[in-house]
């Protein structure tokens, strides 16, 4: 008898012991994050910002024969830059302090091709120590992004050139002080006969790393984190940190745009994704795409297809030829930022009970989910992959967000999960199904009223680690109001031709691909026109579409002259499929 007494209260004990299973914190699962990503991932939000020779041609890939005078900025203000981004919100800013047309935008000592040889405030100007200036005065981060590719260096195609990049690297990032991010460009819009450069990526990476030791190092391989693999600002619907690069490097080598999108399952490295899109058509500030600053609605989609997919939204502004961020685009970004505000401030689970299947241990309970500290985490009892949270809400809620975080100090473990509420007939009724979490993953739902939200994994690698549960309503965003430039796809030997309708001044032409690059984008190019459509007269040969494969927007050419024309034909040379090409706009411009 004594002896089932005590069976009985061993059980008992055992019972507990099995709801909060263990003492201590759960293993850490797969690829893990160093603490400066972790740190990174956090900042959620960060400004680009293209300035350059560009700014001032009208060019989005200048070719290195611009003179150094053309970089004149009448008044630049990097103070405005810095105090524009703190107000909407971004926490860090990244400059192209070299572009694809190799000016630097400091005194860098192994280029001919810099403000020191500008007129441009006599020569002595910098914009880098500006805006790390800047950045330090306003509490935000600062970054470089600094084009491997260069059209301006002699030395560029030979060995050479890997001394002179990592002389530029060590001028740039070893005097302004902390450098977060380092952006690697893996362009190259070389032709078929164009130069051909061996990088020597392990050298940049140590010359990185030696002085700018936490610096994330951003390539479509990493190693610190990854393209998204599209510049529209939309991230992998499934979405892991972890990449495996083997065999991949950046550039030409990076591995397939789906494997970007979406990372590798268990992959063997942890390089988060970025997701770097501009406020314009263009990654270069032009008077004619004032009026197509991208809206409040195009900026929600895209922080919810960046940040609340596992990303991290890094949000192009680029400044004007005065040197100013444009009011249009300073208003539009407070306007965002008031958007978010509005939308995310309110945490409608605050106050709510949360009760989960399992957990882990006293220090990881449910309610961990429901405060604000990021490191406080509910992770489920052990060797429960598919636990269910159940958050009950004091009076019923509306909302139409959920924010979920995983801790990803460690590892990113869940596969998918569903968000279901009451049926009103005491079951469940489920509103949601998605695949990866990682850092930050907002679902957006129908507009619901509830009186409890129960989220259930239904696959994870380890037992789920969860820091946060949120709800939202956002009553600003109208999902589906995206500018689709549908198109039609040609034969690549159909050349395109327009008729004007009469005999016109024409001074140059816009080409505009399909929305994504469907059906093909045309590279390059010859452009001819005539008066009578039968007798054709070149104007274009070879021309080229810059970055226009990456980035499949409108591209507006000048004519050399203004032409008197009624028609023009546009022949494609080559696309980025070898035998088609699609269009949405193909239009003169007077
Ligand atoms: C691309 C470049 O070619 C564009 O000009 C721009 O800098 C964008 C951020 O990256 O690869």
């Amino acid at each position: 008898m004594a002896e089932k007494i005590m069976t009985k209260a061993l059980s008992a004990v055992c019972t507990t012991v099995m709801i909060f299973s263990c003492s201590g914190d759960p293993k850490p699962y797969g690829a893990l994050p160093s603490p400066s990503q972790v740190e990174w991932q956090r900042m959620e939000r960060n400004m680009f910002v293209h300035f350059g020779p560009n700014t001032f041609s009208g060019k989005e890939w200048g070719d290195g024969t611009e003179p150094e005078d053309m970089f004149n900025p009448t008044d630049l203000d990097c103070r405005q830059w810095a105090r524009t981004a703190k107000e909407a919100g971004f926490k860090g800013i990244i400059i192209t302090a070299k572009h694809h047309d190799g000016f630097c935008l400091w005194p860098n000592p192994v280029s001919e091709h810099t403000v020191a040889g500008s007129s441009w405030k006599d020569g002595k100007g910098d914009v880098l120590k500006e805006l790390s200036e800047a950045c330090r005065e306003y509490g935000l981060k600062f970054g470089v992004y600094i084009s491997p590719w260069d059209r301006f260096d002699p030395h560029y195609g030979t060995d050479e050139y890997n001394d002179v990049f990592v002389k530029t690297l060590q001028s740039a990032l070893g005097s302004y002080g902390e450098v977060y991010e380092q952006w690697f460009d893996g362009a190259n819009g070389e032709g078929p006969n164009g130069k051909k450069q061996t990088y020597d990526w392990p050298l940049f990476h140590q010359t990185v790393r030696a002085l700018q030791p936490d610096a994330i190092m951003f390539s479509d391989v990493g190693p610190g984190c990854r393209w998204c693999g599209n510049e529209r600002g939309s991230n992998g619907r499934t979405s892991w940190s972890t990449l495996n690069t083997e065999g991949f490097s950046p550039g030409a080598g990076s591995p397939p745009i789906d494997t970007l999108q979406r990372g590798n399952l268990h992959g063997e490295h942890w390089i988060p994704s970025e997701t770097d899109v501009s406020i314009r058509p263009g990654w270069f500030w032009r008077e004619s795409e004032n009026s197509r600053v991208k809206s409040v609605n195009r900026l929600l989609q895209i922080y919810y297809e960046s940040t609340g997919r596992n990303s991290l939204m890094l949000l192009n502004v680029p400044p004007d030829t005065r040197g100013h961020i444009h009011e249009i685009d300073s208003t539009r970004l407070v306007e965002f930022s008031r958007a978010l505000d509005e939308i995310f401030s309110c945490d409608l689970a605050a106050g709510a009970v949360a009760e989960a299947s399992s957990s882990w241990s006293r220090k990881h309970p449910a309610s961990n989910l429901l405060d604000d500290d990021y490191d406080s985490y509910w992770a489920s009892g052990k060797g429960e992959m598919n636990p269910s949270v159940t958050i009950s809400f004091p009076d019923p809620v509306t909302f139409n967000r959920v924010s979920l975080q995983e801790y990803i100090p460690l590892g990113q473990r869940i596969a998918s999960f569903k968000l279901e509420i009451p049926d009103g007939s005491g079951g469940w009724s489920e509103i949601a199904s998605e695949t990866t979490v990682g850092y930050k993953r907002i679902v957006l739902t129908e507009t619901l009223t509830a009186s409890a939200l129960r989220v259930s994994i239904t696959k994870s690698y380890a037992e789920p680690v969860l820091s946060g549960i949120q709800l939202f309503i956002d009553k600003i965003y109208t999902p589906g109001e995206e500018n689709i430039a549908r198109g039609v796809t040609y034969r690549i030997d159909e050349p395109l031709v327009l008729d004007a309708g009469r005999v016109k001044n024409i001074s140059g032409f816009v080409y505009g691909p399909s929305y994504k690059g469907e059906g093909g984008v045309i590279i390059e190019y010859d452009l001819e026109y005539s008066r009578d459509g039968e007798n054709w007269t070149r104007i274009i040969s070879g021309g080229q579409f810059d970055n226009i494969v990456n980035n499949p927007t409108d591209r507006e050419i000048d004519l050399p002259s203004v032409v008197r024309a009624r028609y023009l034909r546009l022949i494609p040379l080559r696309s980025d499929r070898s035998s088609t090409y699609g269009v949405s706009t193909f239009d003169i411009t007077e």
